[in-house]
């Protein structure tokens, strides 16, 4: 294996990070990148150039993500990358740091020659985030069939485009979710920045993920009556909005009493939404995480019984939509070993770390041995156009990803 200088990689990670920041629908406010967009298709078509300028076979797969292949001596597959889609307002790292990373260690593998015994694959996966049609990790649940067409065509975003009719606008055929799922696929392997405070506050250089938490993320709506808000007295009205406030104030003491849980309702929209009128219907999403099940559902039983006991006190109604069930996923010992072992030959301080984010790597995690490489965020902030991370920092990723890669390669690191 041929000695890598992190002064070599810094190039390539700058240069690709700054063109996939300008692919974005908001320019000077973020990196918004939604799925089946331009921004999307623009993207992909730069990554897609990049990859075959390595020597890569460049195909867009039909879940809509990017995938760059370099054939070994047998068909099964290391799959190494992270997503390529954004929410509102975004980072410029939050997933295309993954991408850049792992076509650098794609690099690095090609220019070591030779053939490798197994296939490998750099992917930019499509819809990880779920922030146009509020679902997310799209792509891995296409490859491996936990997806059906009629999912596609019951999953609709704020202009009512299905995801179905956002997939064949853009050129895919949604039918093929229904394709048997990919049964090749021996590894996943990805670098995300953390996205929290931890390794910053550590003055640590690399995470290496133990285990990703569960995400259950649901949309409730409420609905009430119209009425005038002077004329109508408060043991007769059906306020919508005061049903919704009195369950969604329990949702954060709930998590405070569980470990490592968080809930959050981060989009709410209130009909008429006019002040002199009683809300008629409220609209709000839930996003429950925990690194234990039973944690998770608590919380998910606690909003139920919040709902049955606030709507027949308040004379409202509800309905509720499951929109993501993704369970805890323990990230690969042996190789979450190695990659602790590489930051210790190479000399990066490096810990063990839960990743609070859920990523592309639990749903693939849940079926294959997979692991995750973290890099520290700058002030901890993610999500955000100030979301930063050095160069440096995912250089040095990008190293420890390549001897991961070898070491699953050449036999060192039991799959
Ligand atoms: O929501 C998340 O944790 C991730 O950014 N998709
Ligand atoms: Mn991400
Ligand atoms: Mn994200």
């Amino acid at each position: 294996m041929r000695q890598e200088t992190i002064g070599n990689i810094v190039g390539n990670i700058r240069r690709r990070l700054e063109a996939l920041r300008e692919m974005t629908a908001t320019p000077g406010e973020g990196v918004t990148r939604f799925p089946f967009t331009e921004e999307a298709r623009q993207a992909s078509e730069y990554l897609m150039g990049e990859m075959r300028a390595m020597g890569l076979a460049v195909r867009l797969d039909p879940s809509g993500s990017v995938i760059g292949r370099l054939e070994g001596e047998r068909p099964e597959t290391v799959m190494m990358g992270s997503h390529l889609d954004s929410v509102l307002h975004g980072g410029a790292y939050d997933g295309a740091a993954g991408v850049v990373c792992a076509l650098e260690a794609a690099r690095m593998l090609v220019e070591d020659g030779g053939q490798p015994c197994l296939s490998v694959e750099v992917i930019a996966t499509n819809d990880e985030e779920g922030s146009r049609f509020r679902t997310g990790l799209f792509s891995g649940k296409f490859m491996l069939g936990q997806l059906s067409p009629d999912d596609l065509k019951r999953q609709h975003d704020a202009d009512g485009v299905s995801v179905y009719d956002a997939m064949r606008q853009y050129g895919l055929d949604p039918e093929a979710a229904a394709s048997p799922a990919r049964e090749d696929l021996r590894a996943f392997l990805e670098v995300h920045i953390e996205q929290g405070p931890v390794l910053e506050a550590e003055e640590l250089q690399i995470g290496a993920v133990s285990t990703i938490v569960g995400i259950r993320r649901a949309r409730v709506v409420i609905g009430g009556r119209a009425d005038h808000v002077g004329t109508m007295p408060m043991d007769m009205r059906q306020d919508a909005l005061e049903t919704a406030a009195r369950v969604i104030a329990g949702l954060g003491d709930a998590a405070r009493s569980l470990p490592n849980a968080v809930a959050t309702v981060g989009n709410l929209t209130v009909e008429p939404n006019i002040m002199n009128i009683i809300p008629s219907r409220v609209a709000f999403t839930v996003d429950f995480r925990g690194v234990r099940r039973a944690d998770i559902d608590a919380q998910y039983g606690g909003l139920l019984a919040a709902l049955e006991r606030e709507t027949a006190l308040m004379r409202t109604r509800y309905s509720i939509e499951e929109l993501l069930d993704a369970a805890p996923v323990d990230m690969r010992p042996e190789l979450r070993q190695a990659i602790l072992a590489s930051c210790a030959r190479r000399g990066y301080a490096a810990r063990e770390i839960v990743s609070g984010a859920g990523h592309d790597a639990q749903v693939f995690g849940a079926r294959i041995p997979a692991a995750m490489i973290f890099v520290p965020s700058k002030g901890g902030r993610s999500h955000c156009p100030e979301e930063e991370s050095s160069v440096e920092d995912l250089a040095r990723a990008s190293l420890v990803l390549r001897d991961l890669l070898n070491d699953i390669l050449e036999g060192r690191a039991a799959l």
